[in-house]
């Protein structure tokens, strides 16, 4: 047997499935998970050293690579210093800084240790602030998994086809209003039914827990009219998509400006980090300043500081984000190219390097149209990747991700691996 199964094995006695998360359990493909030993640039290598070109990339964050080098000596040396003081630090002001300097909705910024907590803060803060209950996001959507935001939530929630989650209690549930993603006008009704006591409208302002799933024109623009309009708060969900498309959020390219932005993964270099921000008005309403409470022992911790603002540092330079859209483009026109050669009409949604082969001929636009696709198809599909030595998430409602690291030997492999 391979040190991966027994490794699986093992892990199932102690650990609930055998994983800290869900979706790695790779059950909806109907594969064992493989476990890694370690990873470099482009690569990952399982413990039976087994090496494979991943575009999991831990599902965001490895946007340079695995173990960069210059990320890798910013945590080796903040670790010399200590791992954690429970104190402030200046780093936490120089990561701050960055944020505030890439995003100009946000004026102020807390950092979190997860993007589940940054949206669940976020929403606390809505509420908080406008003194309302009710929320809406859309279907499709994952925003983590606190109790209000697991309401038909993408990612792991739609791989495993559950309609939420047990545990959430029903009072709390129904102050989660769901909407179609891109379905402007069923956003505007649903704004219009519940204004009265909504705190906020949260998106993912590109969809990444769906598979990709880019904004409709005009749609990201209709909520933030509708919002406005009403006193609401918009709320981007930019943990996968903050500084994934550019060196800020994917606001920044559309132009506009949400009263609060989430953050995540790639802000923490792959070290546990989250953060929300946005106009000092609202954000002063957090304690110890303002009566919303928040908190966390180890938020802005000094190591996935180190690590975050190493990484940004890097993103800040001349043609980072043109080499990540260059390298999706050689892939994605590849892999086109070879359907069209086989006749088997697929959709690709891609946005900048997050992109998603979804097994349906049907343009996938919202959750319901992603939820067409074959996942029989698609679990054959994981099977045929990772038997060529190519690493993607284990479910169709994911995004790949291509990493600077990712070479045109990677590329021409991955295709070769795909034909
Ligand atoms: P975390 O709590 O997992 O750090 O972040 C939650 C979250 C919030 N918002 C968005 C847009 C997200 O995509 C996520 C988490 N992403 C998933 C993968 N799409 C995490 C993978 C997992 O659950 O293991």
């Amino acid at each position: 047997m391979d040190m991966s199964r027994s490794l699986f094995q093992e892990a199932q006695k102690y650990i609930p499935g055998g994983v800290n998360s869900p979706v790695r359990a790779c059950g909806s493909v109907g594969y064992d998970p493989v476990f890694i030993n370690r990873a470099s640039g482009s690569k990952v290598y399982d413990v039976d050293g087994r090496k494979y070109i991943d575009y999991i990339g831990s599902w965001g964050p490895m946007i340079l690579g695995h173990a960069f080098p210059v990320v890798v000596d910013a945590i080796r040396q903040a670790a010399e210093r200590g791992t954690s003081y429970g104190a402030p630090t200046d780093m936490e002001i120089e990561m701050a800084r960055l944020i505030v300097d890439a995003i100009p909705s946000i004026d102020m910024v807390r950092m979190v240790s997860s993007g589940t907590e940054a949206a669940m803060s976020a929403i606390r803060l809505a509420r908080g602030y406008t003194k309302k209950n009710r929320i809406i996001k859309f279907e499709g959507c994952y925003h983590g998994h606190a109790d209000s935001l697991l309401v038909k939530a993408g990612s792991g929630v739609a791989t495993l086809g559950i309609p939420g989650s047990p545990g959430v209690p029903e009072e709390l549930a129904k102050l989660t209003i769901t909407v179609p993603y891109n379905d402007i006008k069923a956003a505007e009704s649903a704004v219009d039914l519940y204004c009265d006591d909504l705190a906020c409208v949260i998106v993912e302002p590109v969809a990444g827990n769906m598979g990709v799933v880019p904004p409709a024109f005009g749609f990201l623009e209709g909520l933030r009219k509708i919002t406005a309009e009403r006193g609401i708060l918009l709320i981007f969900d930019e943990v996968i998509t903050g500084f994934r498309l550019t060196y800020g959020g994917f606001q920044n390219i559309a132009g506009i400006e949400p009263d609060i932005t989430c953050l995540g993964k790639i802000i923490g270099g792959g070290l546990p980090v989250g953060a929300f921000g946005g106009r000092k008005d609202i954000m002063e309403q957090l304690a110890p300043m303002g009566p919303v409470y928040q908190a966390g022992t180890l938020s802005g911790n000094p190591l996935a500081m180190a690590a975050g603002i190493a990484t940004l540092n890097c993103l800040q330079k001349t043609g980072v984000y043109e080499a990540l859209e260059e390298k999706t483009v050689r892939l994605c026109a590849g892999i086109e190219k070879i359907l069209e050669e086989k006749g088997s009409s697929r959709r690709i949604n891609r946005v900048g390097s997050m992109f998603t082969l979804f097994f349906t001929q049907e343009d996938v636009t919202d959750f319901t149209s992603a939820a067409k696709s074959d996942a029989k198809l698609f679990s054959r599909h994981f099977g045929k990747m990772l038997a060529g030595g190519v690493m993607i998430a284990p479910s169709q409602f994911e995004a790949s991700f291509v990493s600077l690291a990712h070479t045109d030997e990677d590329i021409d492999a991955t295709l070769t691996a795909f034909s």
